[in-house]
């Protein structure tokens, strides 16, 4: 065992991409770092030291990114505001997109380490809640991929999606305190904190050139402080930086109060400042209307337009040309507090004229809006926002007025449509209607699938597409191929790679196809179904180890992994496996192809019928597994604590994706695609990107059901009546009847009850309506599991003619139809 790093001298401890020079490097900041030999050291010790030999390598791309930001006079750099993103564990794609995976397995070796266990043993931040967090991630991991220069800004939450446990049942919150080991990816930069403002009140004033301006005085100040998080691109060139800003107190101290005597209040200051930044919200689609929340926003928007101002005035180019050094993506609404705090720094803060200011807005910034559900459009009482914001909420009453003027310029008379355009509802309480401050103050409008942006022309957006058409784009969501198959699925990303070479990993719309060439060869068939049996037999060990539930690796694994939210419908899914149960109770003896049923996903803390849709799966599941009627034939598991770290072990092992929200209300949805790059054939609706797929993959290679968007409508306008549906189909009443009866709750009757109501008598998204056609989709996809061959062709299939659905393709059209950019790396 050597002591310390060892006595052979080597000069590029921090470059070196050898086994040997790696080994070194591990050493070295086993030694250095982390004060430890090999004999000392803690798991977390030996993460942390190769953490760092792995940043160390990334340190070249890095600089050279930073540089090209802040020196290249002619560069538009993307800055990609989102108060979510979900990164996941960086160990693992650090390493494979600097390429160093072997020769690093070999070092550890050397020293008693396996890679694949250090890897697996990271915690990751969990700083999104799921679909619009992990999205942003995806697109930063493609910009770099493709060399799009770009800056990611968020927030550093100290407390990140909360820990799902699971007691009797139930799902139970405990707080992630992500940083507690620390992290050794991001670096902290003192020097680039900026100081934001919150409340207080504006007064005029004449300037020296006797204009009329207008001062913000603050009631507090908090500081932000970046954290740096380098975000590589394939192929190790290529290195953008996710920039996460912390709240600290200006004066972390009071003197005054502490000579005094009151220890409490010389610290109150920096307690009430770090709460800013302290937790991540964790609803996902529905937006809580909290003060807290907007400061938020607003802190992580201010501090990020503050250091692109800095970069402008580094470069030493006039403001009035801000727009060509950044085009600023609004994911979502959470920044949109950006546009009147842009037209803010410029107008108060430089003194530049209101037009012109406003034209350099509206050439930064573009929007993206991720949701049709009408209780997730940001609104924030007039109130609570002047309290916050009093100079912002002036601007954007100007911003108002002013749009208010063209548009009854155009259509003189016609108050309903200035009411239903206006940045301010007027209904009590009166609102500021942030997706309605993101459309006026950006030059680009985008809904995230071909369904989605279409619905948001038509319905959500539609007097805005009216006045505006050229605003309005479709860019579809993509995930990278990356993370979600050359990562997390290296059996099959080698297997891909032996026939058509590994190109894909950073072309794959345009290489994943030549998959399809192989599609009925007999040996491709066997090898890719025993790749997929190893990977079900992975999650099963996990199954087991959390679980105590043996998965049984030949049963056809059907997985609904993502939010519990109604609109997911969840519940309709779990009356299908109840369904089944019945069928198999009825007659014990017919033939039943084992299959595994597995859910996974968080609901928000506060949803009441979410939580309660948990604990029936879990209660369902114990009476099907533990029924000997059934013999295993039928397993049903909730893997707790769904994140990106779990998905990664889910994704690959699944034969069947259930995305089954009601047509109409899922934007896109990603796990789609996630699970099909990986070789799931969907089982769905004609909602968001599915329809997409579908198109893609070919209606043979997908099983379709349900109500299209056009038809919820009419069925909806014509009266819809859930308990007609339970009345008819025998099926689905013994479904109902079997929950409410108290058959998965040991005769309890109240339990179950809310659901049961709610379905029967509201039943918002149509489950009963769709549960017939489900039942028959059903059917057909156990006729096509009994088919070897066939089946295997389809989930091929879903590979190869998913390309589509990369995010390098995402970015290519943001580049192309938004942010007019050319991407470096083609
Ligand atoms: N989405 Br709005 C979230 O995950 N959180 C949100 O607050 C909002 C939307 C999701 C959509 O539900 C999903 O359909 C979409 O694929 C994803 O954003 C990324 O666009």
């Amino acid at each position: 065992m050597p002591k310390g790093p060892g006595n052979k001298s080597c000069h590029n401890v921090r470059t070196d991409c050898t086994a040997p020079g790696l080994r070194q490097a591990v050493l070295d900041n086993l030694y250095y770092v982390s004060g430890n030999t090999p004999v000392t050291a803690s798991a977390q010790d030996w993460y942390d030291a190769v953490a760092y030999c792995v940043r160390d390598r990334m340190l070249k791309a890095w600089n050279e990114g930073i540089e090209r930001i802040t020196k290249a006079l002619d560069l538009r750099a993307v800055a990609y505001l989102s108060a979510e993103f979900l990164i996941g564990p960086q160990l693992g794609s650090n390493v494979l997109a600097l390429g160093i995976a072997e020769p690093l397995r070999e070092a550890l070796a050397t020293l008693g380490q396996d890679l694949d266990a250090i890897v697996d043993g990271e915690h990751e931040p969990g700083l999104g809640n799921g679909g619009l967090g992990r999205l942003a991630a995806c697109y930063m991991d493609s910009m770099a991929t493709l060399g799009v220069p770009a800056i990611g800004y968020g927030i550093h939450y100290e407390f990140g999606m909360f820990t799902q446990t699971i007691r009797d049942g139930w799902q139970v919150e405990m707080a992630d305190k992500w940083l507690r080991q620390g992290f050794p990816w991001e670096i902290v930069q003192h020097e680039f904190a900026v100081e934001v403002g919150l409340g207080g009140s504006t007064e005029t004033f004449l300037d020296a050139g006797g204009r009329l301006r207008v001062r913000w005085n603050p009631e507090k100040r908090i500081l932000a402080v970046p954290h740096d998080i380098p975000v590589i691109g394939y192929g190790g060139t290529f290195c953008n930086v996710l920039r996460l800003w912390s709240a600290e107190a200006v004066d972390a101290f009071d003197f005054g109060s502490f000579s005094s005597g009151d220890y409490g209040k010389a610290v109150e200051e920096k307690i009430l400042s770090e709460t800013i930044s302290k937790v991540l919200y964790p609803n996902d689609e529905p937006y809580q209307g909290k003060v807290l929340r907007l400061g938020q926003q607003y802190f992580f928007v201010s501090a990020s337009l503050r250091d692109m101002l800095r970069v402008q005035q580094m470069l030493g180019k006039p403001l009035d040309t801000f727009h060509t050094t950044f085009a600023i993506q609004l994911n979502d609404t959470h920044p949109a507090v950006a546009v009147a705090e842009l037209m803010r720094l410029l107008v108060d803060g430089h003194g530049m004229e209101w037009e012109r200011a406003w034209a350099v807005t509206t050439k930064c910034f573009s929007y993206t809006n991720h949701t049709l559900l009408p209780e997730a459009l940001e609104k924030w009482p007039v109130e609570l926002f002047g309290g916050l914001l009093p100079r912002h909420l002036e601007i954007i009453y100007e911003i108002n007025r002013r749009f208010l003027e063209e548009v009854r310029a155009a259509y003189p008379g016609d108050e309903g449509l200035a009411a239903r355009l206006s940045l301010i509802d007027e209904a009590s309480p009166r609102s500021v209607r942030m997706a309605h401050l993101a459309v006026v103050g950006s030059h680009a409008v985008n809904g995230v699938a071909a369904l989605h942006t279409e619905l948001l022309k038509t319905h959500v957006m539609q007097d805005f597409a009216a006045l505006t058409p050229q605003k309005f784009c479709n860019v579809t969501n993509g995930v990278t191929p990356r993370r979600f198959l050359a990562l997390c699925n290296p059996r099959l990303a080698a297997c891909i790679t032996s026939r058509i070479g590994p190109a894909w990993i950073n072309r794959f719309e345009e290489e994943i196809g030549k998959l399809e060439a192989f599609a009925d060869d007999p040996g491709f068939q066997a090898q890719w179904r025993g790749i997929k049996r190893e990977n079900k037999a992975a999650l099963s060990a996990l199954a087991e180890k959390h679980l105590g539930v043996a998965l049984n690796p030949d049963a056809v694994f059907d997985v609904q992994v993502k939010r519990v939210h109604e609109y997911k419908r969840q519940h309709l899914n779990i009356l299908r496996v109840i369904a089944l149960y019945s069928a198999i109770k009825r007659d014990p003896g017919a033939e039943f192809s084992p299959l595994a049923v597995l859910f996974g996903g968080k609901a928000a803390p506060g949803y009441f019928m979410a939580k309660r849709v948990i604990k029936l799966i879990h209660n369902v599941a114990q009476v099907i597994n533990g029924d000997p009627d059934v013999g295993g034939r039928l397993t049903v598991a909730y893997i707790p604590n769904f994140n990106v770290r779990v998905g990664q072990v889910v994704y690959p092992a699944a034969d069947i994706s259930q995305q089954i929200s009601l047509a109409g209300k899922e934007a896109s949805g990603t796990g789609n695609m996630k699970f099909g790059i990986n070789g799931a054939v969907t089982m769905g609706t004609l909602d968001g990107a599915n329809v997409e797929m579908r198109q893609c993959v070919g209606e043979e290679n997908f099983f379709l059901f349900g109500l299209t968007a056009p038809e919820v409508v009419e069925v909806k306008r014509n009266g819809y009546d859930p308990r007609a549906y339970a009345a008819t189909d025998p099926v689905l009443g013994q479904a109902l009847d079997m929950i409410a009866s108290g058959a998965f709750s040991a005769g309890d009757r109240e339990i179950f009850r809310p659901i049961v109501d709610n379905l029967l008598y509201q039943d918002e998204y149509m489950v009963l309506a769709d549960f017939a056609s489900y039942m028959h989709c059903q059917a057909l996809v156990m006729e096509a599991c009994r088919d070897t061959a066939r089946f295997t062709r389809m989930s091929i299939l879903n590979v190869a003619r998913l390309g589509k659905f990369s995010s390098d393709r995402s970015i290519r059209d943001y580049c192309r139809d938004i942010w007019n950019i050319t991407p470096e790396l083609g």
